[in-house]
């Protein structure tokens, strides 16, 4: 552990600023006292190595967070291993080498807690990486992540780069993806509930078995811990970032009909995949390094549909896509 790396006066890049992930840290930002870039995709394309290598060069970050990837939920997984590994590899690559070449200070790589093995200990510790097979329904995206740890490690011992990974556990809030096809499984129930409140239906469709176990992190907590680490923690090892605690996909559409105020029954679909049994991720290193998250599920939901009505909502009145 080296001293706190301060970002106040800092050029701080945050490559994914659209995104949920992204925009959650440009917003935890604000109160710093650095100076955020940002580059529109229009100006940069992260898949194309030139391009990252001449912005590196030409704006010239202090600091930078990944928070840029392809990301989706386990149906857009399972349809598109191609995207899934591919883009996210060519992303975390380009970014990574170019900020060794650009002489970045600090560098944050954001990763997914479905880099585990599918049977892993409960809950997963750091160590459990590599101990055994992954989830095939995501396991091109857990690989191009894992792809993304290795790169840090390996800049730090070959370049002496201060490139550190935090592995967030499955993430919900503020502009995230409502669309049923490719979103994770909050934003698709919120949706669904909406829908079948505002529609009069009496059932709410819910994949897979309910049996599953997930553990679920506002984006506003990750941000914060995001912001905690690259100031606090340079290590190798990759740092879990979760709440520690987890519920069935049961529970969970039960605590989202709460929020919408729907009040029909829940209909499981048994064609549709569960996915990994359980992800629950071991948060002790996070704790002992002085964070824990804030925010209680139940707030937490009510923000992201209260988002979600003023800012999604609008699109379903010409479609409904059931899913
Ligand atoms: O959120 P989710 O798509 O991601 O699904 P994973 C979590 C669980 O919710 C699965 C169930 O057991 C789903 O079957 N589920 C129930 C639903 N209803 C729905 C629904 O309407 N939509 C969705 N999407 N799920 C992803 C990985 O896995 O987690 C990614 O595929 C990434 O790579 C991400 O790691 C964090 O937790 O199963």
């Amino acid at each position: 552990m080296t001293a706190e790396f301060a970002l106040r006066g800092k050029k701080v890049w945050i490559a994914g600023h659209r995104g949920m992930v992204g925009s959650a840290i440009v917003r935890r930002l604000a109160g710093e006292g650095c100076e955020v870039l940002t580059a529109a995709r229009d100006q940069l394309d992260l898949e194309r190595q030139q391009d990252v290598e001449e912005w590196l060069a030409t704006h010239r970050p202090d600091a930078v967070f990944v928070a840029a990837a392809k990301v989706g939920g386990i149906l857009a997984n399972d349809a598109h291993p191609a995207s899934f590994l591919y883009e996210n590899l060519m992303i975390e690559a380009n970014i990574i080498h170019a900020s060794y070449r650009a002489g970045v200070q600090k560098l944050l790589f954001l990763g997914s807690s479905c880099i585990y093995p599918k049977h892993a200990p409960q809950p997963m510790p750091e160590s459990a990486l590599l101990e055994g097979a992954l989830e095939p329904t995501n396991q091109w995206y857990a690989v191009a992540k894992i792809a993304g740890i290795k790169l840090c490690q390996a800049y730090r011992r070959q370049h002496g780069c201060n490139f550190i990974s935090a592995m967030p556990t499955n993430l919900y809030g503020p502009g995230d993806n409502f669309d049923l096809q490719t979103s994770h499984v909050i934003p698709a129930l919120l949706r669904k509930a909406h829908l079948a409140k505002t529609e009069g239906s009496d059932s709410l469709a819910v994949w897979g078995s309910g049996t599953p176990r997930r553990e679920f992190l506002y984006v506003e907590d990750l941000a914060d811990a995001c912001v905690h680490l690259i100031k606090v923690y340079s290590g190798e090892e990759h740092i879990n970032i979760g709440t520690g605690t987890d519920l069935t996909i049961h529970d969970l559409a039960l605590s989202v009909a709460r929020t919408v105020g729907f009040e029909g029954s829940i209909k499981f679909d048994p064609s549709k995949p569960d996915g990994t049994p359980r992800k629950l991720l071991d948060v002790r290193k996070l704790d002992s390094l002085g964070w824990r998250a804030t925010t209680p599920l139940d707030d937490g939901l009510a923000r992201t549909y209260a988002w979600y009505r003023e800012h999604a909502s609008k699109d379903d009145s010409e479609t409904t896509g059931a899913a």
